[in-house]
């Protein structure tokens, strides 16, 4: 087992900070909310019965682990299993275990963009799971794909679980799919989970938890500003705030400034003004159909081979080909 690690992205996240800040309308990419404290909040979230995203693929893969992963087979040379955002593998390790009892050859390459998850799932693996050949990498999603290219020539199945693209707008997930799709091989698939539109309610409930674990996740990516940028936010100052739109299955997060005020971050030589009441747009969780789903594979170049959903169909899981 080995975990490579790649260099840190602090210029990226001061350019970011330095953009989203200073814009109007402010924002701040919900990719930096993954440091050590959001990694454990967002492990809460998960465990939380409103957040369903996370029961429902675990139904899915649990109802469906034979079909899928006779999907996945290829007798003759093997395969390569790539996990994008890998997180803790809960529900990863249900097709892991499936493969390893029925005689599947393969090795398992969990990508994260978290040193820390991907640490913690490679460690675990190891022990739960060790006749498993375990290849894991830190990184952000479209670097790797870029090195995925020169990957081994045998069936590659890329997995991409957890809603994932719903952190993507339109244009970046067409984006996204379309470098998967340039990775792949005819005979490579894409197994992904996709939340689907449902009772609007469900979908705010899933993001405004009445005790807070959200609005904390929310709100770390300002103490995460304090710390490695030497900001002096006040995390209380701000109020965690949800919107779903149905009719373009938009929920958005926004962290409210409830009085004005300025903050200034130390690394960037930057002073930010606050009017009361003023926005920082932190997060888009895009929830989605089978119309939206064949309109972005479409646009990337890939076909839909065959999909999973769960009993209440809250969730799908596609499985794509170029
Ligand atoms: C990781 N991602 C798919 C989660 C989501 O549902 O958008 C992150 C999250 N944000 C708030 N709760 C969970």
């Amino acid at each position: 087992m080995t975990t490579k690690t790649q260099p840190k992205h602090n210029t990226n996240f001061k350019n970011e900070v330095t953009e989203g800040l200073t814009s109007f309308p402010k924002y701040l990419s919900s990719k930096y909310f993954y440091d050590k404290k959001g990694d454990s909040l967002f492990q809460d979230i998960m465990a939380m019965p409103d957040y369903y995203l996370t029961g429902c693929e675990f139904e899915i893969i649990s109802n469906h682990t034979q079909t899928i992963g006779e999907l996945f087979r290829d007798r003759e040379n093997g395969l390569d299993l790539i996990e994008l955002g890998a997180g803790d593998g809960k529900k990863t390790k249900l097709l892991l275990k499936y493969m390893s009892e029925n005689n599947f050859n393969f090795i398992y390459k969990p990508i994260d963009i978290s040193e820390n998850a991907v640490e913690l799932l490679a460690k675990n693996l190891a022990v739960e799971m060790p006749a498993l050949t375990v290849d894991a990498e830190v990184g952000e999603y479209f670097e790797v794909l870029e090195r995925l290219k020169g990957f081994n020539k045998r069936k590659k199945v890329i997995m991409v679980l957890g809603s994932n693209i719903g952190n993507l707008k339109h244009p970046k997930a067409i984006d996204f799919l379309t470098k998967l799709k340039d990775s792949m091989l005819p005979d490579d698939l894409l197994f992904m989970g996709f939340d689907q539109k449902k009772e609007p309610q469900t979908i705010l409930n899933a993001y405004n938890d009445p005790e807070g674990i959200t609005a904390a996740f929310n709100k770390n990516i300002l103490t995460r500003i304090n710390r490695e940028l030497g900001g002096n936010f006040n995390p209380e100052k701000f109020k965690h705030w949800e919107v779903y739109d149905p009719e373009t299955g938009t929920a958005k997060s926004f962290l409210v400034a409830t009085e004005a005020m300025d903050v200034t971050i130390e690394a960037l030589q930057l002073t930010v003004h606050f009017d009361k009441w003023e926005t920082i747009h932190t997060e888009i969780s895009q929830k989605y159909d089978d119309k939206i789903v064949r309109w972005l594979a479409q646009e990337s170049g890939l076909t839909i081979v065959s999909s999973f959903t769960d009993e209440q169909e809250y969730y799908k899981n596609y499985v794509f080909k170029k």
